[in-house]
């Protein structure tokens, strides 16, 4: 397994970053939380996403509710997803930009033979928001995805990278970019 290197955050935001998206959240597998306890809103790689290197980066993302009527979706296993498009978020979920990481990849400890990209908003919601439109802009890198033998080993990752994110987006660098998000 290959330890995890030391993340290395510029002073400011330095070129390719910030790489912006805009994009409807779509459902993934279920794991992030039933099995790891940290759900991530799976999105479509747009161009921008796609020419980053697969890992692990920060940023600030913003939803947004879509004006559709609410639906059922089966997902490939077999399991239905409720499609909610984000009406039960709250005036304060949706009016300011929230920290973000994003993993973008192929998950090695779970072996995706497809790329994925899949954001974890640093924010404690009650209800899933399916089909709500996020948009954000990706502001730096932490880390490259790593295999792991436990999975608490990647959840404990898992939280370094949230402890890392919280802490460089609070930086005026960084922070200013909550504005144009
Ligand atoms: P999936 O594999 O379908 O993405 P997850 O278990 O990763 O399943 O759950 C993702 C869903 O959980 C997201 O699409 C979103 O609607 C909801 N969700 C709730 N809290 C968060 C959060 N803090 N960050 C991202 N998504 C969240
Ligand atoms: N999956 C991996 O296999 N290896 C990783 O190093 C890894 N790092 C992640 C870092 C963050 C911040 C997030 C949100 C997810 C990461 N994942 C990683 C993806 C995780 O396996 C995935 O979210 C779940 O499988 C649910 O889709
Ligand atoms: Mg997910």
């Amino acid at each position: 397994m290959a330890p995890r290197p030391p993340t290395v955050v510029p002073d400011t935001v330095e070129a390719p970053y910030p790489v912006a998206f805009g994009l409807s959240i779509v459902c993934g597998f279920g794991r992030g939380s039933s099995e790891l306890g940290i759900p991530t809103a799976n999105v479509n790689l747009n161009e921008g996403l796609n020419q980053l290197d697969v890992g692990i980066y920060y940023g600030w993302c913003r939803l947004n509710k879509v004006d559709r009527e609410e639906c059922q979706v089966k997902r490939n296993d077999g399991n239905t997803v409720s499609f909610n498009y984000g009406h039960d978020l709250a005036a304060d979920e949706v009016d300011q930009a929230l920290p973000m990481v994003m993993s973008i990849g192929y998950n090695p400890y779970y072996n995706n033979d497809k790329k994925t990209a899949e954001v974890h908003i640093i924010h404690d919601f009650p209800h899933n928001f399916y089909g709500a439109h996020i948009r954000g802009l990706v502001l730096g890198y932490i880390r490259p995805e790593l295999d792991y033998t436990t999975k608490e080993a990647l959840i404990e990752d898992i939280n370094k990278d949230i402890a890392i994110a919280k802490e460089v987006l609070a930086r005026d660098a960084y922070s200013r970019y909550r504005s144009q998000v």
